[in-house]
């Protein structure tokens, strides 16, 4: 099947507030998860040529929940629209348990295949994105980093932004690659698209 073809049928299948909540820990995952209002819900959208699929917002912390969507009515492959971290006006309480749902998730979901970090290319690599990469490597979890809004700087720019994050990537010795990406107009969505395919055909 061509990997175009496996995210036109994604859908919404639930939102969980805890691990007992999700679906059955078959099949594939795959973890969409960056800060608060980097993008990752718009991402999901555009992999998928749906703009209502999942709810974007210029309001940070929209997403609560983990939202998971099939690819296809078998739900064996799957993605997680991850609670977007860091964002400060919720309250203590409100991040711990993010953190801790997020923590559960990525310790115990065993159909997890890989982790796509989705960062704002003008705001890239903070604490928590670096957390997440640093699990990456000790778990030896497959990572694309998405280097999002590049259609917010100028081409050079942008260069200039995917070889800065390749060799962090590199200084770090990841497996794990960074692009630079939009939503808003498809700026690496072939890219995109060919490396999930890969995740959720092997
Ligand atoms: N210019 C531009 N804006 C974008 C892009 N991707 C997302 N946005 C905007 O950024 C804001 C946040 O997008 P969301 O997709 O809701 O972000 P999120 O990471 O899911 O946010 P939370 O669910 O709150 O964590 C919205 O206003 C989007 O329209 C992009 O590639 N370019
Ligand atoms: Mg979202």
């Amino acid at each position: 099947m061509n990997s175009q073809n496996i995210f036109s049928n994604t859908r919404f299948l639930l939102s969980g507030f805890s691990l007992k909540d999700l679906p059955e820990d078959q099949g594939i995952e795959i973890a969409f998860c960056g800060r608060s209002n980097s993008g990752k819900s718009s991402v999901l959208n555009a992999l998928a040529r749906n703009k209502k699929l999942a709810k974007t917002s210029k309001t940070p912390g929209r997403t609560q929940a983990i939202n998971i969507f099939s690819l296809d009515d078998q739900k064996m492959r799957r993605i997680a629209d991850l609670p977007g971290y860091g964002f400060a006006k919720v309250s203590k309480k409100t991040q711990k348990e993010w953190a801790g749902f997020i923590n559960d998730y990525l310790n115990f979901r065993k159909s997890l295949r890989g982790l796509v970090i989705i960062m704002d290319i003008r705001h890239p690599f903070k604490e928590s994105d670096l957390t997440l990469i640093d699990w990456c490597h000790k778990t030896n979890t497959a990572l694309l980093i998405l280097l999002n809004k590049s259609d917010k700087l100028s081409t050079s720019r942008v260069k200039e932004e995917v070889k800065k994050a390749n060799s962090t990537i590199k200084e770090m010795n990841l497996i794990g690659e960074a692009i630079a990406f939009s939503s808003k107009n498809s700026i690496g969505l072939e890219v995109l698209t060919d490396f999930l395919g890969d995740w959720l055909e092997a």
